[in-house]
């Protein structure tokens, strides 16, 4: 197949397009490099070494024999340069990982609220209005997040997109299905759930065929095509806007920097190994909505843990301490979380779980580049209010 990777150069992106390369489908990545630009920004950097794109690509050419081609800009604002790949290229599939991620980084300032709304909403705005304008069909395969069914859950099993409600008129009952109702815990994922509208609006309108994945935090660095080579590998965030926890508990274990748990760490969230993030998205790719189906929404997650948990599974195995740190966040300090994902096992996902193995090799990872970690950017400090 001819697939476009929007966002082809991140952390979730990059392993993706290495691995349904090896699966000879033809590539394109489009990326911006805003997230490099990030980087600067804030004065950090990936605990690896991550080459230039132009770097990686030839690198797999070299090791693979498997050529990708990219171009830089960004699809936020490039409306045109996006029609004119779209048309050139003409994809069967569009997998799009490319906005602003860190749900810390977007209540920074109202700069980095209006940026990530923009930078979000645009971008899937863009590719949508582009699919439309010049009739292709093809199929749209979107990194949503888990964070947009909220934490106030009360006792069930979250669905996958959809809720089937009951309204009362008088004495009487109508059944309809709606979107699960969106319950956004910042400006972050309240992006997320407008892009579910977006959808859910082109897909009525137009029959603009996609699927929306509801992904939960990801943890672990590396896969088996970007383990091939040093310049293959991959982004690994450890500071206190793009870190997401478990990766950060591992980098603070090997620093021997108490473990930085967020209030008293009752909150449960869904976890997905990177290996299985890939191999989800492989899945969708090949498991395609038919024409005029609706937007098909899977859960992308394997597990649920509570923070203080993680948190106590490396302190027990390695011997840091764990200090309970002031919330800086606006969030429920406790919640339970069930949470279906029988799209993805129907679909034959062999699920990843936590390990002691794949801990371990991240704290390998940690280790052989502990001098690239900056300490001080450990701390979260971006306030909720
Ligand atoms: P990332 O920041 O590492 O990668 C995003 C890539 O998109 C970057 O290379 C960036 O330069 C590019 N990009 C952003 N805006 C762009 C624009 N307007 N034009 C062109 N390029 C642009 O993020 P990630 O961790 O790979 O996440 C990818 C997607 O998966 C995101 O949409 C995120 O919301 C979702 N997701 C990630 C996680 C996680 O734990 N990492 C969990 C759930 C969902
Ligand atoms: N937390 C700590 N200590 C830390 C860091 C985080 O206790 O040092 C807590 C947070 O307060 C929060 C939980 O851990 O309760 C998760 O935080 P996180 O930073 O690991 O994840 P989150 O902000 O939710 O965002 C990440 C990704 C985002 C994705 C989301 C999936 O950055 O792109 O959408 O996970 S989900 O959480 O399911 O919405």
């Amino acid at each position: 197949m001819k697939i476009i990777i929007l966002g082809g150069d991140g952390f979730c992106g990059w392993p993706t397009t290495l691995k349904l390369s090896s699966e000879n489908h033809e590539i394109l990545i489009i990326d911006s490099f805003v997230r490099r630009d990030i980087d600067k920004e804030l004065g950090i950097k990936s605990v690896t070494p991550i080459s230039s794109l132009k770097d990686r690509l030839d690198s797999w050419y070299k090791l693979s024999g498997k050529k990708i081609n990219y171009l830089k800009f960004d699809i936020a604002i490039d409306y045109d340069s996006l029609l004119k790949a779209f048309n050139a290229f003409k994809p069967d599939v569009i997998i799009h990982f490319a906005e602003q991620r860190a749900a810390p980084y977007s209540m920074k300032s109202s700069w980095h609220k209006r940026y990530t709304i923009n930078n979000n909403i645009n971008a899937t705005n863009n590719v949508l209005a582009a699919i439309v304008e010049i009739k292709l069909d093809a199929h749209l395969v979107h990194l949503g997040t888990m964070g947009v069914y909220g934490y106030k859950t009360p006792d069930i099993e979250i669905p996958e997109g959809y809720l089937n409600v009951k309204i009362q008129k008088e004495n009487e009952y109508h059944d309809l299905e709606i979107l699960y109702p969106s319950d956004p815990g910042s400006i972050y994922h309240l992006s997320k759930a407008q892009d579910q509208l977006l959808f859910s609006y082109y897909n009525k309108n137009d029959g603009v065929r996609i699927t929306d994945l509801h992904q939960g935090i990801v943890w672990g660095i590396q896969t088996k095509e970007t383990l091939i080579d040093e310049k293959l590998i991959n982004r690994f965030d450890y500071d206190g806007d793009f870190g997401t926890v478990l990766n950060r508990f591992i980098v603070q274990s090997v620093l021997n920097y108490p473990l930085t748990v967020h209030g008293n760490g009752g909150q449960t969230r869904a976890f997905i190994n990177i290996n299985d993030c890939v191999e989800c998205i492989n899945l969708a790719v090949k498991n395609p909505p038919g024409t005029n189906e609706r937007v098909k929404i899977m859960n992308q997650m394997t597990e649920t843990h509570k923070i203080i948990d993680l948190a106590k599974l490396i302190s027990n195995k390695t011997g840091v301490k764990i200090e309970k740190v002031e919330n800086p966040r606006n969030e429920n300090a406790e919640n339970e979380l069930d949470v279906s994902n029988k799209n993805f096992i129907d679909l034959g996902l062999k699920q990843t779980k936590l390990d002691e193995t794949l801990i371990n090799e991240i704290s390998i990872i940690s280790e052989k580049y502990k001098e690239r970690i900056d300490k001080n950017k450990i701390p979260c400090k971006s306030k909720w209010r």
